[in-house]
């Protein structure tokens, strides 16, 4: 890409026993492309390597132990440390190396968020017949029930300034995976369909098993969904990560 940005940016993953794909996923992010980069796991008390390996790859480690997909991004977009905000899967899933590119994107048309859709670029083997029919099931009913136009309404891969926050409206209630679509829903009716948009990427087969219950977690956000549209999703936790958090950029992290 030549130039350097003219930006900063972290990149969130959050873990979950992650250990087989941290390191993979961590060396797929390019360098030296931007002011400064933050690659910040927020970890959910993993109890493989995760956190460990994580370090060693020079990444930020903060240890986020109330459970949940939603809990660690709502810790994780509070205290990162720069402008801009990319989120991915610590599952070598989404495509790292297009992250300088999406983020110039940003940049040169002046977005305030996008969201990747993985639906229509997906490689083979990526998504089970099953979590494909339940993406469009879900997807559908968003845009069924809000009309705001999203392809991949459970996509985890987002690129937007971290200033979106300072309306509150725009910070995300729910601590478990409707997280995903709530944070695109509340993009498309707060900043509004010229400022955040969708764009597709390559989506590819997961490293390393999934903790996620496919039943369980589509129920959950199709509970979402309707209780959002009625206006009864409640918030169980506060914003933002607790002051007592290990962070090893405090240097309190404990050893795993
Ligand atoms: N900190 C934290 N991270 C979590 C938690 N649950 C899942 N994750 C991480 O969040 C990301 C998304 O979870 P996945 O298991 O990949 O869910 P998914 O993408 O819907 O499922 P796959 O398609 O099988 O990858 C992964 O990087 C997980 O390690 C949690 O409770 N806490
Ligand atoms: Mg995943």
């Amino acid at each position: 890409m030549g130039d350097i940005l003219p930006t900063t940016v972290t990149i969130i993953l959050p873990t979950r026993n992650e250990e087989e794909a941290i390191e993979p996923t961590i060396d797929s992010i390019p360098t030296g492309w931007c002011k400064k980069l933050e690659i910040l796991v927020v970890d959910g008390n993993s109890s493989d390597k995760t956190r460990e390996l994580a370090l060693k790859k020079g990444a930020r480690v903060h240890l986020e132990d109330r459970r949940g997909y939603g809990r660690a991004y709502r810790t994780g977009f509070d205290i990162a440390s720069h402008d801009i905000i990319v989120t991915m899967d610590a599952d070598c899933t989404y495509p790292a190396e297009l992250v300088p590119k999406l983020v110039k994107r940003l940049l040169d048309e002046n977005l305030e968020y996008i969201t990747c859709d993985r639906l229509s670029l997906a490689e083979d083997g990526s998504m089970s017949g099953l979590h494909g029919f339940g993406n469009w099931a879900l997807s559908f009913t968003a845009r069924l029930l809000f009309g705001y136009g999203i392809k991949d309404s459970q996509s985890g891969m987002w690129v937007f300034r971290k200033s979106i926050f300072e309306n509150s409206k725009m910070r995300p209630t729910n601590d478990g995976m409707p997280l995903s679509e709530e944070i695109k829903l509340l993009a498309r009716k707060h900043i509004g369909k010229e400022k955040a948009i969708e764009i597709s990427v390559p989506y590819r087969p997961r490293v390393g098993d999934a903790e996620i219950h496919t039943w369980g977690d589509g129920w959950k956000n199709f509970k979402f969904l309707f209780a959002k549209r009625i206006g009864l999703n409640r918030t169980k936790t506060p914003w933002g990560g607790r002051d007592s958090n290990p962070d090893s950029m405090n240097k309190d992290l404990p050893e795993q």
